[in-house]
């Protein structure tokens, strides 16, 4: 059987150096989750952030939250930290500053229907109560990334995954996730202070699974190759890059890759 992946013999197989954690926009120690699924919330529509709608709490990993819309499909589920402040609210935030909360994109029914629907779904509904919204932590003043420092980061094509990861550059205020053992189509540019990156070690302590690199077989010496050497790919746009979904999905760069080395699939 192989061996359970650890981050220090994995750094010491690199020769790689962990991110700070002054790096990130994360709570030294990771905030207590204190949510139940069945538990509504107010929450931002991820795809339409002008609009404020109920969400119901359909699964936690660790500190994080995974979200539904009511009125909308399980197709859509997103999620989010406990400690997101802009994102997640009470139920009762937006009324109380003169909002109205909306269908989500996508609402099943008729628009018409819409204001007997909110009634119908928060009537005897469990709503979280405001102490176990946790406060978001400060922002770094600066980027402080370097590459080829390591990290823990959500895989956005697979959102309740975080996985062993490595800065493959930084430029300004962004930096490039890549995903160690894996082709480049899940690699990513966020900013900095992005809520979708932790320091090494962040799973292990707030209890959220970490997945390890892609590929554990091979001799040893081919395993974790370093991918700083390898060129990485022009940022798809500087205007909103968090939101600029990756175009090459294809199956043939989904799969691990034989070397840690390799980046093809580009
Ligand atoms: N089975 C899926 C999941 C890939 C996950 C990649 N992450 C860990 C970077 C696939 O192969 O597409």
């Amino acid at each position: 059987a192989a061996a359970e992946f650890n981050w220090e013999d994995y750094l010491k197989e690199c020769s790689a150096v962990p991110a700070p954690p002054k790096c990130f926009k994360q709570h030294k120690v990771p905030p207590k989750n204190e949510f139940r699924i069945g538990m509504k919330v107010e929450a931002l529509d991820p795809r339409n952030l002008t609009s404020t709608c109920i969400a119901t709490i359909v699964g936690t990993l660790g500190p994080r939250l995974r979200l539904r819309l009511d009125g909308s499909d399980n197709k859509n589920d997103f999620w989010r930290l406990v400690d997101t402040n802009n994102e997640i609210h009470p139920v009762g935030h937006c009324e109380d500053r003169g909002g109205m909360l909306q269908p989500p994109l996508g609402f099943r029914m008729n628009a018409s229907s819409w204001p007997m629907f909110l009634l119908k779904t928060l009537h005897n509904a469990e709503v979280a109560p405001g102490h176990i919204f946790r406060t978001e932590p400060p922002a770094p003043p600066k980027n402080y990334f370097e590459m080829g420092m390591k990290l823990e980061a959500v895989d956005k094509k697979n959102p309740q995954l975080i996985c062993a990861a490595t800065v493959g550059a930084v430029n300004g205020d962004m930096i490039h996730v890549t995903f160690d053992g894996w082709r480049g189509a899940f690699d990513y540019w966020c900013r900095y202070d992005s809520r979708d990156i932790f320091p090494v070690g962040w799973c292990a302590m707030s209890g959220h699974p970490l997945q390890p690199p892609g590929q554990m077989w091979g001799p040893p010496s081919s395993r974790y190759k370093a991918r700083v050497l390898n060129v990485p790919p022009p940022m798809a746009s500087s205007k909103s890059p968090e939101v600029v979904p990756a175009k090459n999905t294809g199956s043939a760069n989904s799969s691990p890759t034989k070397s840690g080395s390799s980046r093809s699939g580009r």
